[in-house]
């Protein structure tokens, strides 16, 4: 009798609960796009005062990290008044609950791929890796930003998600105009929650020199000193450079360390009179011309200097790329241009990294292992592709962030056309290039050169909405996206970058909702 009792109870409990809000749920408008979405009924309800118990099934510091993290993001921004607390062994069914479980072994066929089940009183995600379960948070974290202000639930739903690309990138130029570790820490949050996983840092050019290098102390002392349009300049200290690293480590996001040569040296060349090979120190400079200097290369010297260069960026490096520019060395002979990226990429490799470098590098008889960044032409992608290569595109045509919107756009340049939100996202890497196959691409990365961004409201205006954009190329399989989808769901994402105040760029070809 009791049992019956207790079944019955139980079962008109069940149907309460579920039988609220059974209408279908629209899909959410989610940047990147996941593989697949099943919406289903109902919804994960927040109420004044409801608990949310984190469970988290094994005792992996990471993921107690990232779960504490995904808590604090959760108290302050799904409602103010929900509570939260740690639970440890297996809540209450009806206890609303956010689990994050690790399944090494599992089905899941990807390092990044993840599961997220949400069904009224549960979330899940499910990865086989920590990188997989941050990637899942992201999206959690993007449904709670994307639910309207009123609304104080998240629909059910279930993702299942895993990126097309392995490499999806970014980069920002610290050395035409330089800017410190709390404006790169604000961009990284910005950009991981895009799933974006490499920050390429640009540290030197003609016009300054951003990284501290101890057996090198003037680099910083008068290569650092200065910046477009003469300003003081400024450089990460060691300890500054390591900080970032770790930040963008726990947003699982790799840091990519650029020391451009031979050429955009000038900075360098301004600090020490060896590199040059004339002996004379340069001037240093603050104009935006670029190809005219270089680094002597047929002096040993030259090659010790950048082995100690690289050997300390390394050593504060964990990921596997060092890029060493190799672009626009205009005023290098050919030939000591192929000497030198030949010996450099030996150099990097001695000390345990992958030479990445802009595509000019493939003129070279290189490495595999070696990586070249397609920024304007087929025919350095063909030759790194002949060499067996790998191609990461960042064609300036198409993903330069410096890149003008419309002819009205007062920051950025021009040079390699205009880039507005739909022209941002309207292409595929593997079929830009007839010549270029998709088997030797592994990315695509948009770069955010500074010559005319001053302050980090500069940053934010050319970056957004466009990076959303690419971020999606990087992350979604090319027949899943659909130009005029995209710019609807750009349309609600308005919210998230006005509650972070971003200044983005309110393209006309948006009808932005809020
Ligand atoms: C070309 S792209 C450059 C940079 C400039 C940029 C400006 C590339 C590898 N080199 O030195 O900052 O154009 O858009």
């Amino acid at each position: 009798m009791n049992k019956i009792l207790l079944a019955f109870i139980f079962a008109s409990f069940i149907f309460v609960h579920t039988s609220c809000d059974q209408k279908i749920n629209p899909h959410p408008a989610l940047i990147p796009l996941p593989l697949d979405v099943e919406m289903i009924p109902g919804q994960f309800k927040l109420d004044t005062n409801s608990k949310v118990y984190f469970t988290n099934s094994s005792d992996n510091s990471e993921i107690e990290d990232m779960q504490s993290r995904l808590q604090n993001f959760i108290s302050k921004q799904l409602t103010e008044h929900t509570q939260i607390e740690y639970g440890s062994g297996t809540p209450m069914f009806f206890t609303k609950h956010i689990n994050l479980v690790l399944e090494e072994d599992q089905e899941f066929d990807h390092d990044e791929a993840y599961e997220l089940e949400i069904k009224n009183t549960k979330i899940k995600i499910r990865s086989s890796s920590e990188t997989g379960l941050a990637r899942g948070v992201q999206t959690l974290r993007q449904l709670c930003d994307l639910k309207s202000a009123d609304s104080q639930s998240i629909p059910n739903l279930k993702i299942s998600d895993k990126p097309k690309y392995e490499y999806r990138g970014t980069m920002l130029d610290i050395s035409r105009h330089f800017f410190g570790p709390e404006i790169i820490r604000t961009h990284i949050d910005r950009i991981a929650q895009y799933k974006i996983n490499h920050l390429h840092l640009h540290l030197s050019d003609d016009q300054g020199w951003r990284i501290e290098i101890k057996g090198w102390p003037k680099l910083t002392s008068i290569g650092a000193q200065t910046e477009v349009g003469g300003g003081e300049g400024g450089f990460l200290t060691q300890e500054e450079y390591m900080e970032i690293v770790d930040y963008a480590r726990l947003n699982y996001i790799t840091i990519v360390p650029e020391i451009d040569m031979p050429g955009h040296t000038n900075a360098a060349l301004a600090s020490y009179a060896f590199l040059n090979c004339d002996n004379t120190l340069r001037d240093l400079y603050t104009g935006t011309n670029v190809g005219f200097s270089t680094f002597c290369t047929r002096k040993d010297s030259t090659y010790i200097f950048i082995d100690q260069v690289i050997e300390e960026l390394a050593a504060m490096t964990p990921g596997p790329y060092i890029h060493i520019g190799g672009d626009e060395s205009d005023v290098t002979e050919k030939e000591d241009y192929k000497y030198f990226v030949k010996r450099v990429e030996g150099i990097v490799q001695k000390h345990g990294k992958q030479m990445m470098g802009w595509a000019d590098i493939a003129d070279a008889n290189l490495d595999s292992t070696s990586v070249a960044q397609l920024w304007h032409s087929e025919e350095n992608g063909k030759k790194a592709q002949s060499q067996k290569m790998k191609i990461v595109f960042s064609l300036a045509s198409r993903s330069y962030l410096d890149m003008k919107y419309d002819s009205t756009t007062e920051l950025g340049l021009q040079w390699a056309g205009l880039i507005e939100v739909d022209h941002a996202y309207d292409w595929q890497p593997d079929t830009l290039f007839e010549s270029i196959n998709a088997e030797s691409i592994i990315g695509i990365e948009c770069p955010l050169w500074t010559e005319t961004v001053v302050v980090e409201d500069d940053i934010e205006y050319l970056v957004f909405p466009r990076l959303l954009a690419y971020a999606e190329i990087g992350w979604t399989q090319s027949d899943r996206r659909v130009t005029k989808e995209f710019l609807e769901r750009l349309a609600k994402q308005s919210r998230i970058m006005k509650s972070q105040d971003i200044n983005f760029y309110q393209s006309s070809k948006v009808n932005w909702e809020d």
